[in-house]
């Protein structure tokens, strides 16, 4: 089998790409590991900056996103029992879209299926070979059966956890990472949002963030152990730790689903590899703090579409051979903002009361000072693409 574009992984990064290159009559194909049932209702981030809503939507894939999808003009930061409203409509002239990663993928699937497009689930053996050639080869499995896909270049689009990152050979990439001390609990919960906005707090037991997916749906994190035991938070005790941290306004109810994600911010320099090119998490993960991980990975294929296009449009490579340093200008700046707004929420165990207290005058300097505040609110509601 040929193409033109061999996708591996079906999340945001590979569907999106998917559809980008569609849109300009490249041909792809996307493998995937997991079922179309899984990846749909893998509840991950929540919150898209205001050109991630313009990406997707000049995609074809904003109609139900700007239908149920929440515009926020802000969010509050919580600390010393208030809240203190951050207000992005006013210090940047942008919004925010809550809109969970699950329906951004529900919604790529469905235009991938649509245009009858090759989107294949549940496959595996998924072996990358012979990208530092001009004939890059993938071999998988699909239903027992072996598949060898010739094609011209290999998106990795696979997570932190896939092959393709792997696949590059010792010695030609460079490894950022830092791990942080802690995790976070997440939980879909069926009750109607506390706030009209996020919250994110700085407690004395630790963070806590009130999100949400629609008016009856909250999706609430706290702060806890990296190898928290699940077993040991019965709903109960998470609904107090999260009305302790977030102020009691909570109201409590049926816990839908509960997970601990890890907390790392990790960058692989450089993003290619001769005919191989990384996006998303295959090639960097932030602290979901500053809601980027998703954001990220759009700003990375939006930079990948384009050079594939100008390729196959002009013969010219120049933007395929740029695209590491083009993405990696604005996932620094990204990763700087992420670890800056886990360091000024979370506890560390290495804080001492000094710590607290000028994480606290940070976050009151932030609330009282209109610089300040803008430099959060540039970056949360997303920097210029222009930036890198
Ligand atoms: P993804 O990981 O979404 O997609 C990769 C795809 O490749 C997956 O479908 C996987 O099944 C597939 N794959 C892997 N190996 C393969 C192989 N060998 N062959 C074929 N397919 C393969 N970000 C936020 O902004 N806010 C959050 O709250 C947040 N919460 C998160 C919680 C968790 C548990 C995780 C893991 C991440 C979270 N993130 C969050 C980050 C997340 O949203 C990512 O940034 C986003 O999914 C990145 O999209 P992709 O790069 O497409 O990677
Ligand atoms: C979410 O709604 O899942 C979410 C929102 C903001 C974050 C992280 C996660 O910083």
């Amino acid at each position: 089998m040929r193409t033109q574009v061999a996708i591996i992984g079906a999340g945001p990064a590979g569907l999106l790409l998917a559809q980008l290159l569609h849109q300009r009559g490249i041909e792809s194909v996307v493998l995937e590991a997991r079922s179309r049932e899984y990846i749909e209702g893998r509840v991950r981030a929540g919150v898209l900056e205001h050109q991630s809503v313009d990406i997707l939507t000049q995609a074809g894939a904003g109609e139900r996103m700007l239908q149920d999808g929440l515009r926020h003009n802000g969010l509050y930061l919580h600390f010393n029992g208030r809240n203190h409203h951050i207000d992005f409509a006013d210090l940047t002239g942008k919004k925010v879209m809550v809109y969970g990663q699950q329906e951004v993928v529900r919604d790529l699937v469905a235009l991938r299926l649509v245009a009858r497009q090759p989107l294949y689930f549940e496959v595996d053996s998924v072996a990358v070979s012979d990208f530092q050639t001009d004939h890059p080869r993938v071999r998988y499995r699909m239903n027992g059966t072996e598949h060898m896909l010739e094609c011209d270049f290999i998106a990795g689009c696979d997570g932190f956890h896939g092959v393709c990152r792997a696949s590059i050979p010792p010695g030609l990439l460079t490894i950022y990472e830092r791990i942080y001390p802690f995790a976070w609990l997440g939980i879909l919960a069926g009750v109607p949002p506390a706030s009209d906005e996020l919250i994110y707090a700085n407690d004395a037991r630790g963070f806590a963030l009130l999100s949400m997916r629609s008016p009856t749906v909250s999706r609430l994190y706290l702060q806890c152990q990296p190898e928290e035991d699940l077993d040991q938070w019965p709903d109960e005790r998470i609904w107090s730790e999260l009305r302790t941290r977030l102020g009691s306004q909570l109201a409590t109810g049926p816990v839908l689903q509960k997970s601990v994600t890890p907390m790392r911010s990790f960058v692989a320099e450089p993003m290619s590899c001769g005919r191989l090119f990384l996006a998303g998490d295959a090639a960097h993960i932030v602290p979901p703090t500053g809601a980027k991980g998703m954001n990220l990975a759009i700003a990375d294929v939006h930079v990948l579409g384009k050079a594939l296009g100008s390729y196959y449009r002009t013969g010219s490579s120049d933007a395929l051979q740029a695209y590491s340093a083009t993405c990696l200008q604005r996932v620094w700046k990204v990763q700087r903002f992420s670890w800056w707004m886990t360091a000024l929420l979370h506890r560390f165990d290495t804080d001492n009361a000094f710590d607290q207290r000028r994480q606290l005058a940070e976050l009151e300097y932030l609330v009282s000072s209109r610089a300040a505040a803008q430099t959060l609110a540039e970056n949360y509601v997303g920097l210029p693409l222009s930036m890198g």
